[in-house]
């Protein structure tokens, strides 16, 4: 086979790519260097190369569907268009028979993962959501529970008194199965300051996954990107996540999730250009090179974005999902009724080239379309 040759005239730039196609880790300063000087199309090519070596030709998605019990949130994150107050007409609290109601209505539907996550509920404990797990576990024990943010389990945990192996052991043992990578942010403390103050911070969020990673439930890791942070603080937040994975491997899969600017106290911020997600994508692909899988989340993005992501390195879509979660339509996202069927997951896997398959939550294959 003929050898493709690409010509990279600034030699700095030359030897990075090199780096990357011979496998090499970057360090933080080479990441930047590589951010601010290469083009889309050299990102593209270099994220996909690593992406093809990880995944081949394969890019996944799973069939589940989300759970989110109540969006009344004891904190009050400045880009968050979801939480309100208790009162608030825009507020719910589902009670735990709508939420095992939930989960009976996908009796018979070969879902894989149910995904529950929402506001840090300001009185319900858990020996609540230990109870609510095994109910579900007794209605579906086929399907895995990924469920609770770092933020909602660090409330939960430090409400009991108990220690973060503790409430996490406990969890586990009434059904919990992986944790989602959500609550992440932004790990510079002083950006955290002013996004999002009162709530865990990077140390606690790392500290909770890798206890988590430790009792033996993996975890997916997210960024908020596209505010007010600068390449070097979302180059120091991949670092972060790098080394922790290096030390338990616990992580599945990374997921960038872009600041939607719809009804919150960030909206002024406005959002970053479709070029811009192509970029960290492609970026997060070629820097965190011990994570299997960089994840672009559909309903988050808009599924023309998500599609055009495969050819920046990410290689899973996520779910089917079935209208089951509001936290980016409320945020503005083009996706106000976030369902896809799996004959349409596995269109968007082809159109963009490459072979859909279906994985359930610790990306094992289900079934190659
Ligand atoms: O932590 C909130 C983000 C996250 C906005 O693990 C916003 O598989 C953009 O983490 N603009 C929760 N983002 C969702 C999450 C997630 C989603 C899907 C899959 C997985 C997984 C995890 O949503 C929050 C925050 O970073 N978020 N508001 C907003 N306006
Ligand atoms: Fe609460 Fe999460 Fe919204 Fe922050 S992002 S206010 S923790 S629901």
């Amino acid at each position: 086979m003929k050898e493709l040759v690409i010509k990279i005239a600034d030699p700095e730039l030359r030897e990075l790519a090199s780096a990357v196609t011979d496998g090499k880790r970057l360090t933080p300063a080479e990441a930047l260097t590589l951010y601010r000087k290469a083009d889309l199309s050299l990102m593209a090519l270099l994220a996909t190369t690593v992406k093809r070596k990880k995944s081949g030709d394969a890019v996944f998605f799973n069939r589940n569907f989300h759970i989110e019990p109540s969006n009344i949130c004891v904190y009050n994150c400045r880009f968050c268009s979801y939480h309100k107050a208790k009162g608030d007409p825009e507020s719910w609290e589902m009670t735990e028979n709508e939420i095992l109601d939930t989960v009976r209505q996908f009796d018979g539907i070969p879902v894989t993962e149910v995904h529950i996550t929402g506001g840090v509920h300001p009185s319900r404990d858990i020996y609540y959501y230990a109870r609510l797990l095994t109910s579900i576990r007794q209605i579906r024990p086929d399907i895995s529970i990924k469920a609770f943010s770092a933020v909602e389990l660090d409330y939960m945990i430090r409400e009991a008194g108990m220690t973060y192996s503790e409430g996490i052991g406990l969890l586990h043992e009434h059904g919990l199965d992986s944790i989602p990578g959500g609550g992440a942010e932004i790990f510079d403390p002083e950006l955290r300051r002013r996004i999002c103050p009162e709530k865990a911070d990077a140390e606690t969020y790392l500290a909770i996954h890798e206890t988590a990673h430790r009792l033996g439930l993996n975890s997916n890791a997210t960024m908020l990107y596209g505010h007010a942070e600068s390449p070097e603080q979302r180059i120091d937040h991949m670092l972060r996540l790098r080394e922790l994975q290096d030390r338990t491997g616990g992580f599945d899969a990374f997921i960038p999730l872009k600041f939607r600017s719809g009804n919150n106290s960030m909206s002024g911020l406005g959002e970053v250009p479709v070029t811009e997600d192509m970029r960290n994508y492609a970026l997060s692909r070629i820097f965190l090179d011990n994570f299997s899988h960089i994840k672009a989340y559909w309903p988050a993005i808009g599924r023309n974005s998500a599609m055009m992501s495969l050819a920046f390195g990410t290689d899973d879509l996520d779910g089917t999902i079935d209208d089951t979660t509001k936290i980016y339509s409320m945020a503005g996202s083009d996706e106000e009724r976030p369902s896809l069927s799996t004959a349409e997951l596995v269109a968007m896997i082809r159109s963009a080239g490459f072979r859909a398959v279906e994985r359930d939550t610790r990306y094992n294959r289900v079934k190659e379309w």
